[in-house]
């Protein structure tokens, strides 16, 4: 008995000694001090032993039993302390890779370009007003001098919300009210979104403009040609040239567009301006006397100007984009680079 409980203390130390992980040295617990246990057994069996031995023997099993307990922890705490370490080691950081830099938004390319356009006029006394993208058709049509029947309504394409209320297609009714409400002298530009039926490469169902409009006493075309100009030379450059061709709009009259030599070839002639050395960049013109009747203003004490202009358009041709929708798809790869 003496020796069978001397082997296995031995046998049990040498085994917690080279445990090399929690989980055999908790097989090895329960294969001496578990229920089955070879040491429980022998506590267990001690009622058969000789009563004139049992006291020692039970005495030299507790004490191995203690040993053995005692060194399972030694144990537990240093493979615990162990595994810790190795842990610790497989997830510690690499300081030697490069850091990684917060992504920090910014403005939209096209926000950038009205906020840009909005200066140059500001600069030129212009007010600033806005108004509802859903307009509607008295507003967006009938006062600016374009009637149901009027063939540039075809023109227009648009989206009808229901019975007389539409997607503004330009931002012109928002002029109209700022003229219902307030007495010449009139500068406003109106940056928004506008909307028409309308989607290829270089047109978006939605899309920004920016119109102005400048209404007082004896304004005249030369005063246009002067503040269009100094819009151009300020946001594409002093080498800029430009011309106005005669065009129509029903809400202006005279009428003309707008082009500027091509901000590619500079007018020799390239893919962009497709060989004609030129850009059409805006519609103008001399306020038509109905609109400002439609507006309450005396047409014999009254003249004024309008403008309107694409800002996708300008942005795209600023930058030498080649489709209006990249401007929409919200690639950060693209919109990154403004
Ligand atoms: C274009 C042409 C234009 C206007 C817009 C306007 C506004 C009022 C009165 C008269 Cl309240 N006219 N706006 C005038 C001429 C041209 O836009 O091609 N836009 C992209």
């Amino acid at each position: 008995m003496k020796e069978k409980l001397e082997t296995i203390r031995q046998q049990a130390l040498e085994e917690i000694t080279h445990a090399a992980e929690s989980e055999a040295l908790e097989q090895t617990r329960v294969k001496y001090l578990g229920r089955k246990g070879e040491l429980t057994q022998i506590l267990r069996g001690l009622s058969q032993v000789a009563p004139e031995e049992r006291k020692t023997m039970g005495q030299a099993a507790n004490e191995i039993k203690e040993a053995i307990a005692s060194a399972l922890e030694g144990r537990k705490r240093e493979l615990e302390a162990k595994e810790l370490e190795e842990q610790a080691s497989r997830n510690r950081a690499d300081l030697t890779l490069p850091g990684r830099r917060p992504r920090i938004g910014h403005k939209h390319l096209v926000s950038q370009v009205i906020e840009e356009i909005v200066d140059i006029f500001s600069g030129m006394g212009f007010q600033t007003a806005t108004g509802p993208d859903i307009e509607t058709e008295y507003y967006n049509f009938e006062s600016m001098n374009t009637p149901e029947d009027h063939p540039a309504r075809d023109l227009h394409d648009t989206f009808f919300v229901k019975d007389g209320v539409v997607l503004r297609t330009h931002t012109s009714p928002v002029q109209m009210r700022v003229m219902e409400s307030t007495n010449p002298p009139v500068a406003v530009v109106v940056p928004g979104r506008t909307f028409r039926v309308d989607n290829d490469a270089s047109h978006s169902p939605m899309f920004f403009q920016i119109e102005g409009l400048l209404v007082d006493k004896e304004v005249n075309f030369a005063e246009l040609k002067g503040a269009l100009m100094h819009f151009v030379h300020s946001f594409f450059g002093k080498d800029t040239a430009v011309r106005f061709r005669p065009h129509y709009f029903p809400f202006t009259e005279p009428s003309a567009e707008m082009d500027i030599s091509c901000t590619v070839c500079g007018g020799q002639g390239c893919r962009l301006c497709k060989h004609q050395g030129w850009l059409e960049i805006l519609g103008c013109g001399m306020v038509h006397p109905q609109v400002f009747r439609y507006a309450g203003y005396d047409v014999e004490e009254v003249t004024g100007f309008a403008f309107g202009m694409g800002v996708d358009r300008i942005a795209l041709l600023k930058h030498s984009i080649d489709s209006i929708h990249h401007l929409y798809e919200n690639d950060l790869r693209f919109l990154e680079q403004f």
